[in-house]
């Protein structure tokens, strides 16, 4: 059994978003196309409350970008981004939610940030989306959507040591590319065996 997991494909990190990715929208009418293709479509959301760690506005003197040390490491601070409920936090208007058979949220626990959508920064507080994947017998994965270089990355390389069958549709995902962390995204894939297709 296979899955598609479209990674936060929200508006926030569209063009015209708080934590825009360049071309972000350009690919949620192909991400849409291939959605037949799986025995089952996933789509993560990026879902913090106000006033969440991971934003440079919850410190004082920090600014977007800045990378603090936080208890479970280091951490980047972005921009305000994909808060419960807001228009940013919805997905891209033109994505076909009706087809996704989960919607799995990450992200809103205050103290922690989350981009990959198997386990939190801590890389020990787990989402749940392992067993949901193990109970229903899908073992290949194929991911799209945003952003490449972090939550994309997270969860390829999460879910590939895990023992899923990964492959990263490169085409269909965009990244923020941050200090040479695409370039450094793509070697930890490739290393921990995700097929970058
Ligand atoms: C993401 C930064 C902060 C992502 C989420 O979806 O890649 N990046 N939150
Ligand atoms: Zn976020």
């Amino acid at each position: 059994m296979k899955a598609l997991i479209v990674i936060d494909q929200q508006n926030d990190f569209c063009p015209g978003g708080a934590l825009a990715v360049p071309e972000g929208d350009q690919i949620v009418q192909r991400i849409n196309a291939l959605m037949p293709e799986f025995d089952a479509v996933i789509l993560t959301q990026d879902w913090h409350p106000a006033g969440h760690s991971s934003f440079a506005s919850s410190h004082d003197d920090k600014n977007p970008y800045d990378v603090i040390d936080m208890p479970y490491g280091p951490q980047v601070l972005w921009p305000d981004h994909c808060i419960q409920g807001s228009m940013g936090a919805k997905f891209h208007m033109e994505l076909q939610q009706d087809r996704a058979d989960l919607i799995i949220r990450k992200g809103y626990n205050p103290a922690i940030d989350s981009y990959s959508a198997f386990f939190e920064n801590d890389h020990k507080t787990a989402t749940g989306l392992e067993g949901y994947l193990r109970t229903r017998g899908i073992t290949e994965l194929t991911m799209v959507g945003l952003a490449l270089d972090f939550c994309v990355n997270f969860s390829a390389v999460d879910a590939a040591n895990l023992g899923f069958d990964v492959t990263v549709r490169r085409d269909l995902c965009r990244a923020i590319d941050l200090d040479g962390s695409l370039a450094a995204a793509l070697e930890g894939m490739d290393k921990a065996g995700v097929t970058l297709a």
